[in-house]
């Protein structure tokens, strides 16, 4: 993480260009992804040893729409499996109405948004504004 730090930097700085910003992050998800089967193995010796590893609640995350960054999105899906939540990780560039449409079809206790780039901000604004109908409507479901 402090790597890509100096990368953005660096890229800031014009010293750097895309194609290698590109390379640096294809190398960071693959650190990431090496993560994935040392969690799963730690999970199952848990398991084995008898101690409680049913999932604390259900996440969906997703990177908000017109934005493409996903390595923090990653790391952060990482943390929360080893912290024994489901994660269901919907990606990059993913439209507001595809996320709140999985989140109640999964269920999910929490919705995790990411963006980095400014107008990402907006679009996770109107992501949340448009949870208020969907939680209206679901406490009004529940009172019939
Ligand atoms: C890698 C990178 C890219 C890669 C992305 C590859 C990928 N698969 O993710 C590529 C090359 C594709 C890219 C493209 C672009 N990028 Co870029 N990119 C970066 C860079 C260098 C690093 C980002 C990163 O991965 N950091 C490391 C991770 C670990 O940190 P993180 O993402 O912040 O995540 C942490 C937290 O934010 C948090 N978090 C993140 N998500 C979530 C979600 C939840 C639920 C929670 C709880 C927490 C959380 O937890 C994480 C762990 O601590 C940054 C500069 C920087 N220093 O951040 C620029 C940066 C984000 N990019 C920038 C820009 C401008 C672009 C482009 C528009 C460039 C262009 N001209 O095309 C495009 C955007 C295209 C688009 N539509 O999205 C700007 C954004 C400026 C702005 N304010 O809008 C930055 C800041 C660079 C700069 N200084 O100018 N980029």
């Amino acid at each position: 993480m402090d790597g890509m730090n100096i990368v953005g930097d660096l890229f800031r700085a014009g010293k750097m260009f895309l194609p290698q910003v590109v390379k640096s992050a294809r190398v960071m998800k693959q650190a990431v992804a090496h993560l994935i089967p040392y969690i799963e193995k730690a999970k199952k010796r848990m398991a084995d040893a008898g101690e409680d590893v049913r999932p604390k609640g259900k996440i969906v995350i997703a990177t908000v729409k017109g934005d493409v960054h996903d390595i923090g999105k990653n790391i952060v899906s990482v943390v929360l499996q080893c912290n024994n939540f489901e994660v269901v990780n919907m990606g990059v560039m993913v439209p507001c109405a595809t996320i709140l449409a999985m989140a109640k079809e999964q269920g999910a206790d929490i919705i995790g948004l990411s963006g980095l780039i400014t107008p990402s901000l907006e679009e996770m604004a109107y992501v949340a504004s448009e949870m208020q109908p969907m939680i209206i409507s679901a406490a009004s479901k529940r009172r019939c």
